[in-house]
């Protein structure tokens, strides 16, 4: 194709191609463009929100270029390119990130000023993109600026949509949510890809017919009003260091038939309208569940919507390089981040089978030599199963295509095991019940060559629990562990600025960013006083940063000074911010005792929560009222003389995090052993120089073993225990932990408010189930609380800590994770952006 346009032309794009300045200067001129014309402004007339735009328009200008070569190089090489197929992707603000990651941020900060801005004014106006929930949708975030970092040929696949996460306020202590309308002005983080639309079909019907060669083949065929189009918006990912800028597709849709226009002529306008609704109703919201599944219509919808159009994308890109179909596992690998797109698997079959004419088994095989399935929890209620009648309903051939597939799985068992029953039923992808369901794990599993958990611990109880019976049949060698990991460019190098350029002068360059266990390196500085000064230092201002923050959000004055105390996740009762706050209250008892004498010898704590619940999820609603319930009797009791305070923050998001998490002294990761399959934000905060107060649980036990002893708080029951605690609370009398009962009892004293709200909440353990395992951590926890306060008392030791938490976060690199997924999974080699 290149060859066929004419010297001429190409001398003409060669002069007058976009230019790549990334020096003040041409910052400044494209500035003031962008301000005159993209946004029909004038210098008398530009606020901080629309020097945001222009910056941020300038930004994409050369993000777009990137962009470009990126997936020219890629056309040109066609390597094996890995597709992340993830529902979500909590990418949050894209400015700085760009900046820093292109090396722009000096240049343009100057630039900015020069023209009367500051730059953190205008990072400040970016909204964050929100199209996630919690760990999941951030994990996919971090592995994209990976893969664009090590220069992978790889692409996001996911949906745009209207309404990212809720909004969170707080009104009289309880959450209230806000729609999070973020595309509300324009998004310059998008290439909309207007011209790639692609059918989506639902229902309809399957025809059988026999073709020419006397195969028995299938058809699906649909009427207009049941297909729905798939639109293409492009997010560019910049990596860093690299020219390298990969993609996140993301999927709007829209109705393929605008109008009915019988309808319309029938002066039945809502009517006329009504599938134009529909149709964008498919991407409008993003469902605000972790860990826990609705067995929602549209949800359903919203996955084969995605998994479709991702799938024809993904083939038409393979079909142009005329490769034969036996070779399409060696072009792609698709993983799939969590069940969400499992019907991935049973629409590439469909390709393969009714479309191409493939025979099953060969198609299979490449079916699942594509596939890989991470599984991000072990959590019963987190399970995906589709009611049969419903899948039967919107994707009729998928339905048959899902029986055939469990049919041949189920035969070759009984070939395997010939009789045992059992293990057929347990296998199944189809559950048994009225109505029938499918088990999207199941299928799955069945349809990947690979299945890996995040973190050791969690893949090992997939194989001893959920997944235990596939192992008998697979063996072992299909189950593996990637731990979970987290981008130290936005996690350290963005959110705390100071920490890593004092880390950059006493390594001697910036080659960590790429290489985190380079930090291995400050080890050596540890024991300098003078550097443990500066190290102080620079966390000491993202306290005082934090402390101004709380200010805004809550109007709470807290002192930088004290010990900063942080739980900031999904509210979840697994994850026991309950069992935080109660140990809250404990403190606070305690403190009311002491004399003044005696709480001059007490740290002062800052206790920091913050976190959204799912709007549907009562008892974490509840969990929130009664944080805010116990911080208005707490902050406002003067007695206990600024010895401890509690704070929720509202609305905790990604640009939230980036303030809080490097200034916590302490932070809780305190999930019932066995519950948490990882954790992503307990890396953030070590790696950050933070300590953590933590359970034997998810990444914390590797975390532990990198970091050794004596840095870090562990306590509480191990995952082996649990189940046995569990049945002891149901069966027999277990008398709740002394120290427990005395806080419960104050609560249902009213000393917080009205008990009779929290009655519920207090049920959760009282009434003889108490499912996490609070009471028998309780005792635990509180010394291990004990532990922490006599160890900040030695400012220099604490120190000492902190450096060597940080200095031993190598592993904890997504670049890490990513190379291992790519080496042992995908088995897709880097393609060098070129130096044009
Ligand atoms: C989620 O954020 C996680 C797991 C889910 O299972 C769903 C969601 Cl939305 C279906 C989290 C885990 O809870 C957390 O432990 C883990 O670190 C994170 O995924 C990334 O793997």
């Amino acid at each position: 194709e290149m060859s066929e346009i004419p010297k001429e032309t190409l001398a003409l794009w060669e002069k007058y191609g976009v230019g790549e300045a990334d020096d003040k200067e041409s910052f400044q001129k494209s500035f003031i463009r962008h301000v005159t014309t993209t946004l029909a402004r004038s210098v008398y007339n530009i606020d901080n929100f629309s020097a945001y735009q222009a910056t941020a328009h300038t930004v994409r200008d050369r993000l777009i270029k990137r962009w470009n070569d990126t997936q020219q190089a890629h056309t040109e090489v066609d390597p094996k390119r890995v597709y992340y197929l993830s529902l979500e992707f909590l990418l949050g603000r894209s400015l700085d990130n760009a900046l820093l990651n292109l090396g722009l941020k000096e240049n343009y900060g100057e630039g900015v000023k020069e023209l009367g801005f500051r730059m953190e004014d205008i990072l400040d106006e970016e909204v964050d993109a929100a199209l996630g929930n919690g760990g999941l949708g951030r994990l996919a975030a971090c592995y994209m600026d990976s893969l664009a970092t090590l220069d992978y040929p790889a692409w996001g696949y996911g949906l745009r949509y209207t309404y990212g996460i809720f909004q969170q306020r707080l009104k009289d202590g309880f959450q209230v949510e806000l729609p999070d309308y973020w595309l509300n002005f324009d998004n310059p983080w998008e290439l909309p890809r207007l011209d790639v639309t692609i059918d989506v079909k639902f229902c309809g019907t399957v025809n059988r017919y026999t073709d020419e060669t006397g195969k028995v083949r299938h058809v699906w065929v649909n009427e207009d009003k049941d297909t729905v189009q798939a639109v293409a918006y492009d997010v560019p990912i910049p990596g860093y260091g690299t020219k390298n800028c990969i993609n996140i597709r993301l999927w709007s849709s829209k109705p393929k038939r605008k109008f009915n226009l019988k309808r319309f002529n029938e002066g039945q306008y809502e009517q006329a309208v009504q599938e134009q609704m529909e149709a964008e109703n498919i991407t409008a919201v993003l469902y605000p569940n972790d860990n826990h599944m609705v067995g929602k219509e549209l949800r359903l919808k919203q996955q084969y919507f995605w998994v479709s159009a991702s799938l024809s994308d993904i083939v038409r890109r393979f079909k142009k390089s005329s490769k034969p179909w036996d070779e399409f596992s060696y072009q792609v690998a698709i993983q799939l981040n969590d069940t969400h797109p499992t019907l991935a698997i049973v629409e590439l079959q469909r390709i393969l089978v009714d479309l191409e004419g493939i025979d099953w088994d060969e198609a299979w095989k490449i079916v699942t030599n594509t596939f890989a399935f991470t599984n991000h929890t072990i959590l019963p209620e987190a399970m995906e199963r589709w009611p049969v009648p419903m899948v039967q309903y919107l994707l009729p051939r998928h339905m048959q295509i899902i029986f055939d597939i469990n049919l041949f799985f189920l035969q070759a068992v009984e070939r395997a095991y010939p009789d045992d029953r059992e293990l057929l039923a347990k296998l199944s992808i189809i559950e048994e019940s009225t109505p029938q369901f499918v088990r999207m794990a199941h299928l799955a599993i069945v349809g990947s060559h690979r299945v890996n958990g995040v973190a050791a611990l969690h893949s090992e109880l997939l194989k001893k629990t959920i997944f235990k019976d596939f192992v008998r049949y697979y063996g072992d060698e299909k189950f593996d562990n990637k731990t979970n990991g987290i981008t130290p460019r936005r996690w350290l190098h963005q959110a705390n600025p100071k920490l890593s350029e004092l880390i950059t002068e006493a390594l001697g360059s910036k080659n960590w960013l790429k290489n985190l266990e380079l930090l291995k390196g400050l080890k050596s500085h540890v024991d300098k006083v003078d550097f443990r000064k500066r190290w102080v230092t620079a966390k000491h201002s993202n306290k005082v940063r934090l402390a101004e923050y709380i200010k805004k959000s809550t109007g709470i004055i807290v002192n930088p000074n004290a010990l900063f105390d942080v739980q900031v996740k999904r509210i979840h009762e697994y994850k026991r911010q309950f069992m935080n706050i109660l140990g809250v209250i404990h403190r606070y008892n305690a403190l009311k005792k002491l004399t003044s004498q005696e709480r001059a010898d007490i740290v002062p704590r800052v206790v920091i929560f913050g976190g959204k619940a799912a709007p549907g999820y009562y008892i974490a609603k509840l969990v929130i009222k009664l944080i805010n319930s116990v911080a208005d009797v707490i902050n406002n009791d003067n007695s206990i003389e600024d010895t401890l305070k509690v704070v929720f923050i509202p609305d905790y998001n990604v640009s939230v995090a980036e303030i809080i998490i490097p200034a916590s002294d302490i932070s809780q990761h305190i999930s019932t052993a066995g519950t948490e399959a990882s954790g992503t934000s307990n890396m953030k905060f070590v790696l950050n120089g933070g300590l953590i107060l933590g359970t034997v649980d998810g990444a914390n036990i590797e975390i532990h073993e990198e970091i050794g002893d004596d840095n870090i708080f562990m306590f509480g029951n191990l995952a082996d225990q649990v189940d046995d605690l569990r049945h002891a609370h149901r069966y027999r009398n277990i008398p709740i932990d002394p120290s427990l009962q005395a806080v419960i009892n104050d609560i249902e004293s009213g000393h917080f408010g009205d008990s009779r709200i929290f009655a519920p909440l207090i049920n959760t353990i009282t009434h003889g189930k108490d499912y996490y395992l609070i009471s028998d951590d309780f005792q635990s926890y509180l010394d291990a609380q004990k532990l922490v306060d006599e160890a900040y008392k030695d400012k220099e030791e604490w120190t000492k800590k902190s450096i060597l938490c940080s200095a031993n976060m190598g592993k904890f690199s997504s670049d890490r994770a990513i190379q291992e997924y790519a080496e042992q999974i995908w088995n897709i080699d880097p393609v060098p952006a070129k130096r044009s």
